[in-house]
């Protein structure tokens, strides 16, 4: 039977994490990005290339792209938008010219992924990455100071909130305010002020406009991707609500299929990820990955758990809300009708035993990873036994 295929995020050379390290893990593929390139510059094929050699004479492929980030000028549309579309079809090219076909991306106005913290402690000393609703509305209302937020909030967590603020030292102030504006490492981060001015600007798109956005830059890019076989995988937002007064179209199965009808081809597919899903109080993650399997491009697996209130943090592989065996078990099965087998990555993991020790990017620290890809690898191994037996 077909297996998945084992795919590892490497950063590129600034990573400390080695490709020789991701040998010893035990993936197969790498998933990289150019992040030295500019958001919305063409990828020359030349960089490419290059970074394809470096995986290729580690003894890997370079299998997923992740991402090349689109611009904000596409997601708002903006009246210069078309330089950046026809660069982003360029990059797409020379990315097939090196037979790189899989390219994930996100439709999250300004930010990506956002947490509150880093280094959440578990019981056994391992750091986790967390997402408080009473942090984050610290930060919305009385850092980031932004009309109405009160009002997306419920009492529970604005009384909360503003009991922690007054505890808040300068430091933590700073602190709270870096982890929330993060980049993707060696990517820029965002200020104050980019946020201040996207939310006017988000504010009039809203929820349809950015929809009609993100299916009108498919459709732009479509005869590209088509004539060249590319497969463009879409993550969902993180975490799959609505924060800091920005609308979010990628956040649950009704989401997914407004996505997947509103340009409804091959090309137009998602990256499926468990935690991001996972971490929606209304999102059923084994009844999403049925529904949307025939279109899933990537997959991204890991776990949350969650509070009462909606908080998370990011639990072990196995351990979370998601059951990962059922969810496996449907790509497991939708792996046997493909030429091509899903390529996936363990999603994040726990700074851990020696890691403890390092610096190391956030959720992408050696160790962790390579406990939850062994704890993946094992229950794959195991469903494809019991499928073979029964
Ligand atoms: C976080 C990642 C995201 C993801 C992008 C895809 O760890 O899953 O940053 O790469 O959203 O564009």
């Amino acid at each position: 039977m077909q297996k998945f295929e084992q795919t590892w995020r490497w950063y590129g050379p600034q990573d400390p994490v080695s490709l020789q390290d991701v040998k010893q893990a035990g993936a197969t593929g790498i998933v990289t990005a150019l992040h030295h390139i500019a958001h919305g510059e063409i990828w020359p094929l030349k960089d490419i290339e290059e970074r394809k050699s470096l995986i290729e004479a580690a003894g890997l492929v370079w299998s997923v792209v992740e991402s090349v980030p689109v611009h904000e000028a596409i997601k708002t549309k903006r009246e210069d938008v078309a330089v950046y579309i026809e660069n982003y079809k360029q990059t797409l090219r020379n990315l097939a010219a090196c037979g790189i076909r899989v390219v994930t991306y996100n439709f999250m106005p300004v930010l990506d992924w956002t947490r509150t913290k880093l280094d959440l402690e578990m019981p056994n000393g391992a750091k986790a990455l967390y997402f408080d609703w009473a942090d984050l509305a610290a930060f919305d209302l009385h850092i980031f100071q932004r009309e109405q937020a009160e009002n997306d909030y419920p009492e529970q967590v604005l009384v909360e909130a503003k009991k922690r603020f007054a505890t808040f030292s300068a430091e933590d102030v700073e602190e709270l305010k870096r982890v929330i504006l993060m980049g993707i490492p060696s990517e820029k981060d965002i200020s104050l002020e980019d946020l201040q001015s996207s939310l006017i600007l988000y504010k009039e798109i809203g929820r349809k406009g950015l929809l009609d956005n993100l299916c009108w830059f498919l459709r732009e890019i479509q005869s590209v991707c088509e004539e060249y076989g590319i497969k463009m995988a879409i993550h969902p937002d993180d975490p799959p609500y609505p924060i800091l007064g920005l609308p979010r179209i990628a956040s649950g199965l009704e989401d997914y299929v407004k996505i997947i009808e509103g340009v409804n081809a091959q090309f137009n597919g998602v990256c499926f990820c468990t935690g991001s899903l996972g971490a929606g109080a209304e999102n059923d993650v084994p009844a999403i990955a049925r529904a949307v399997k025939h279109r899933v491009h990537f997959a991204h697996f890991r776990n949350v758990k969650k509070d009462a209130i909606g908080n998370f943090y990011e639990a072990d592989h196995l351990a979370g809300d998601v059951d990962m065996a059922q969810v496996l078990d449907i790509f497991i099965e939708e792996n046997q009708t493909r030429a091509q087998p899903i390529p996936f990555r363990p999603d994040h993991g726990h700074q851990m035993l020696d890691d403890l020790h390092k610096v190391t990017n956030p959720g992408y620290s050696a160790i962790g990873r390579l406990r939850g890809l062994a704890e993946l690898r094992g229950l794959e191994e195991g469903l494809l036994y019991a499928r073979i037996k029964s």
